[in-house]
Parts: C-alpha cells; sequence; structure tokens
C-alpha cells in the first residue's frame, strides 16, 4: 500500500502554489507529501503542523513552520485518515493528532485528504473511533460512549497526545449517520476531539492508485 500512499501524496503536490501557507496532518501517507513539498520547483512560504512528528519532518527539509494562530485562514490542507466513506466522512485520529488535525482543518479553505485504496469503507466504525479525553475524565467518557453508543471503548495506553491527553478508542460502531455521532460525543465533558470528520469533512479525496482518483 505504500506505493498507493506515495501516488496520492504526489497528486495532492498539484493543489500547492507558490509562497502558499499549508496545513500539514500526520500519518505515514503525509509523510510522502511532506517530502514532495521539499521537491517543488518553487518555494512555500511555511506550513502549519498538525503534530511535532510532521514538524520535525518539516524542519528536516529546511520548511518553515509557523503557528495557527499567526498564519490566519489557510488556503490548504493535506491529511490523510484511516477511513472514508462514501460521502468524504473520515475517521481520523490512529497517529493520536485528532484535535490539532480537525483545528487545521477548520481553519482552512480546501481540505484535501489523501489515502491508500484500504481506507474507503461502505460505513466507518470498522477502523475503531479514537476520541481525545481530558484525563480526569478518561472513566467517565468511557462510560458515556458505551451507555450512549453500545460501542466499546478501550483507553489507548502508553498514548499521550502532543497536547498532554489520552485517547479512547471505540471499538464496534457502524456510523451511519457521522453528523449526529459527532455532535454527540462531543457533547461529553471531558471530550476535546473526536476522530470523526463530519460537520468538516474532505473537501477532496484522492485515492492513491495509476491513476490516482480524486473525489
Ligand atoms: C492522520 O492520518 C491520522 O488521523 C491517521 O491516523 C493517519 C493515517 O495514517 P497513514 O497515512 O499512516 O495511513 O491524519
Amino acid at each position: 500500500m505504500s506505493e498507493a500512499k506515495r501516488l496520492a501524496a504526489e497528486k495532492a503536490l498539484e493543489y500547492v502554489q507558490r509562497d502558499m501557507v499549508i496545513g500539514v496532518g500526520t500519518g505515514s501517507t503525509v509523510a510522502y507529501f511532506i517530502d514532495g513539498l521539499a521537491k517543488l520547483p518553487f518555494p512555500i512560504k511555511a506550513a502549519v503542523s498538525s503534530s511535532e512528528q510532521s514538524t520535525a519532518q518539516l524542519k528536516k527539509h529546511g520548511i518553515e513552520v509557523m503557528e495557527l494562530n499567526h498564519a490566519g485562514t489557510l488556503e490548504l490542507y493535506v491529511d490523510g485518515a484511516d477511513e472514508c466513506d462514501g460521502n468524504n466522512n473520515l475517521i481520523k485520529g490512529g497517529g493520536a493528532a485528532l484535535t490539532r488535525e480537525k483545528i487545521i482543518a477548520e481553519a482552512s479553505k480546501q481540505f484535501v485528504c489523501i489515502i491508500d485504496p484500504s481506507k474507503q469503507v461502505p460505513v466507518l466504525g470498522t477502523f475503531p473511533l479514537p476520541v481525545e479525553v481530558i484525563p480526569m475524565a478518561r472513566s467517565l467518557v468511557a462510560r458515556e460512549i458505551l451507555q450512549r453508543t453500545g460501542g466499546q471503548p478501550v483507553w489507548r495506553m502508553g498514548t499521550t497526545t502532543d497536547n498532554g491527553n489520552q485517547i479512547l478508542d471505540v471499538h464496534n460502531l457502524a456510523i451511519t449517520d457521522p453528523v449526529a455521532l459527532e455532535r454527540e460525543l462531543n457533547q461529553i465533558p471531558g471530550v476535546v476531539a473526536v476522530g470523526l470528520f463530519a460537520r468538516r469533512k474532505a473537501d477532496v479525496v484522492i485515492v492513491g492508485g495509476t491513476p490516482p482518483q480524486v473525489i
């Protein structure tokens, strides 16, 4: 699948213009995109990064990393996903960067999601849904998710997000109304972010292949 990831990332470079400030996501597909940014025949102004991991890779290539507060609205955000349904709704957060990813997606005019074909599903939920929680609220949120959804929340032990929080991965969901579930889980006190990108879904999805499929 890494060739498909590379092809999707390569296609996403076509959306990049000279002197742009670009939102950059996290994950192995985005890693190919960052490598591609460094090879463009023109400079970008800077990147706004969604994780320490991506920040390190950007800086290794000499690409300036800018704070979102200084960047304002972004023209473009490029990021991967863990699952994508037929309406460009996404599950994200396998890389534990969902909160900053969601913030940057919200700040961006165009969100281009780059995936390999294995991420395409008819209904979201086979990939356990990541939920970032304030540590003190972890058990409360887990109970509320179980009661409200029937999903099985599992603490991702050993993982602390860049924001100092913890992750619950919710198994056994079949998410037929991702906007409604995202809204419901966001209401639970202690939830920082839900790994559903449905209220603000991808504007474009590029599926790696020969040729890449643009949805
Ligand atoms: C990131 O992209 C995460 O939300 C998600 O886990 C990851 C997908 O990982 P990969 O590109 O390595 O398959 O935005």
